[in-house]
C-alpha cells in the first residue's frame, strides 16, 4: 500500500465485504502478494459470531487444497451421507465425491473465523472494519477511487479493481448506473422458518418430505444444528412458538422421541432465486451474493461465492503478473453458466422437496415423485453423472 496524500492511499484491489468471499479473495491475493484492503461495516467480532451455511462443498475443498489452506481453514469432519425421508421412512444417501474429494462440515462461521485469523493475525492483512459511508468511483478512463468513513475521518482509496463482496443489501451493486445489469428472479411461493437450535446432528443431516411440509436438520458445529421448516409466505417468525417448532419437528419427521431444547434464533426466510448480469462494470467485479441468491435448500450459496472467488482471484492475477486482462474481461461470462446451472439444479431440488409436502394440495402422487427422483439423483450411474455435472458446473 502506497499513502498518495494525507487520507489518500493507493493500493491494488479493494474489497467490500468481509463475508466469506470477501476475506477468500483477500487471503489469496495477500498470499500472491497482491496489495488489497477490504472495508467492512461491521465489527470483527460480530462477523466471527454470525452464524449460516454449514458444508464446504468439494470443489471449494480443491480450490483451499491448491492455496495449501485446507488444514489451516476448514476444520470440521468430511461430508459423506445424508438422510432424506419420506414421512419418516428414511434411506441415507452418499454425497457426491469430485475426484476423490468430499466436502467437508465447516460452518461458515469457522471458515470465515479461520481466513480472519490466518489473513489478519498470521499475513498481517489489511481489513478495515466498522467504516461507513463508502462511496463508489468507477469512472471511463480513471482509476477507480472508493471513499470512506471511520472513527477517524474520512478516507480515499485509489486502486485497479474493486470486488463487490457485499452481498445483496450491499452497496457496489447499487453503484452500477441504472439499465446495466438486469435481475432475473424466480420467488418460490413459500418460506422456511429457520431455527438455531441447541441439539446437535446426531446420526446423518435430515432432509424430510412429509404431509406437514418440508423440514431439514443441518449440522452447525459440534452441539448445535439448524433445523429450516417450511412455512406458507403468510406467517412470520413472531408466530412460531418455540414449543410449536418443536412439535412440528416432531411431527414431520414422525419421531416422539425428539426433546426440546434451546432455540437460540430463528428466522423467516421467503424462498427465492436471483442472478443479477453482467457480474461486472469497469473496474468493478461482483462477487457472491452481490450477484446471485439461492435458496437455502441447495446449500449452495457460500459455494458459489467461494466459485467466483477462484475464477476473479486467477484473472487478477493474470492481470497483475501478466499484464493480460482477457479473464478479468471474461469473468461474468466465465462464472455464470455455472451459477445458473446450480440456479437449474436449485430450483429442481427446492421445488421436488417442497412441492410435494401437501397431499392436500398435490396429492401423494408427487411425494412418491420425489422418492424416485431422490433414488435416481443418488443411485443411479446416469443421474450420479448428472449430479456430478451439476456440481462440476463450467470447472
Ligand atoms: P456475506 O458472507 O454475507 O458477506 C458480505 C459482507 O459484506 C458486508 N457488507 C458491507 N460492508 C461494507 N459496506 C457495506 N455497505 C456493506 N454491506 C454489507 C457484510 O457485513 C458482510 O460481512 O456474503 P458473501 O461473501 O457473498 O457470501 C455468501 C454467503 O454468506 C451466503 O451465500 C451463504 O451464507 C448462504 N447460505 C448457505 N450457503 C451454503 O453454501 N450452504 C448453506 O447451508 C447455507 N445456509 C445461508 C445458509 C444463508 C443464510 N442466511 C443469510 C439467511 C443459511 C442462512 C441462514
Amino acid at each position: 500500500m502506497k499513502i498518495a496524500q494525507n487520507n489518500t492511499e493507493e493500493t491494488t484491489v479493494v474489497i467490500i465485504g468481509a463475508g466469506a468471499s470477501g476475506l477468500t479473495l483477500a487471503t489469496f491475493l495477500q498470499m500472491a502478494g497482491i496489495a488489497c484492503i477490504v472495508l467492512e461495516r461491521r465489527n470483527r467480532s460480530y462477523i466471527e459470531m454470525r452464524q449460516r451455511a454449514g458444508v464446504v462443498d468439494a470443489r471449494a475443498v480443491r480450490m483451499f487444497e491448491q492455496w495449501d489452506l485446507t488444514d489451516k481453514l476448514l476444520a470440521g469432519p468430511v461430508a459423506t451421507t445424508i438422510d432424506y425421508r419420506l414421512n419418516g421412512i428414511g434411506r441415507i444417501f452418499k454425497i457426491t465425491e469430485e475426484d476423490g474429494i468430499s466436502s467437508r462440515f465447516c460452518t461458515q462461521q469457522m471458515l470465515v473465523g479461520n481466513l480472519m485469523r490466518e489473513l489478519l493475525d498470521n499475513m498481517s492483512g489489511d481489513v478495515r472494519f466498522d467504516v461507513s459511508d463508502i462511496g463508489i468511483h468507477n469512472e471511463e478512463g480513471h482509476r477507480p477511487k472508493v471513499t470512506y468513513t471511520d472513527a477517524s475521518g474520512s478516507h480515499e482509496l485509489v486502486c485497479d479493481y474493486i470486488a463487490g463482496c457485499d452481498a445483496d443489501r450491499g452497496i457496489t451493486r447499487s453503484s452500477i448506473p441504472e439499465g446495466v445489469l438486469t435481475k432475473y428472479t424466480h420467488e418460490f411461493g413459500y418460506a422456511w422458518l429457520a431455527a438455531l437450535v441447541e441439539a446437535p446432528v446426531t446420526g446423518n443431516p435430515i432432509m424430510a418430505i412429509s404431509d406437514h411440509g418440508c423440514v431439514a436438520q443441518l449440522p452447525r458445529g459440534p452441539h448445535r444444528s439448524r433445523y429450516y421448516l417450511q412455512c406458507p409466505l403468510r406467517d412470520g417468525a413472531e408466530e412460531w412458538t418455540d414449543d410449536r417448532v418443536w412439535n412440528e419437528i416432531r411431527l414431520r419427521l414422525n419421531d416422539e422421541s425428539i426433546q426440546n431444547a434451546i432455540v437460540h434464533d430463528k428466522f423467516f426466510v421467503p424462498l427465492r432465486s436471483v442472478v443479477y448480469a453482467p457480474m461486472q462494470y469497469r473496474n468493478l467485479f461482483l462477487v457472491g451474493d452481490a450477484a446471485h441468491l439461492v435458496p437455502p435448500t441447495s446449500a449452495k450459496g457460500m459455494n458459489l461465492a467461494l466459485y467466483d472467488v477462484d475464477i476473479l482471484s486467477q484473472a487478477i492475477l493474470k492481470a497483475v503478473r501478466d499484464k493480460d486482462t482477457s479473464a478479468l474481461e471474461n469473468y461474468s461470462e466465465t462464472v455464470l453458466p455455472h451459477i445458473w446451472n446450480y440456479q437449474d439444479f436449485a430450483v429442481w431440488m427446492t421445488d421436488m422437496m417442497h412441492d410435494a409436502g401437501d397431499p392436500t394440495q398435490n396429492g401423494t402422487f408427487r411425494q412418491q415423485i420425489a422418492r424416485a427422483r431422490l433414488d435416481n439423483l443418488f443411485n443411479s450411474e446416469t443421474a450420479a453423472h448428472l449430479h456430478s455435472e451439476y456440481q462440476r458446473g463450467t470447472n
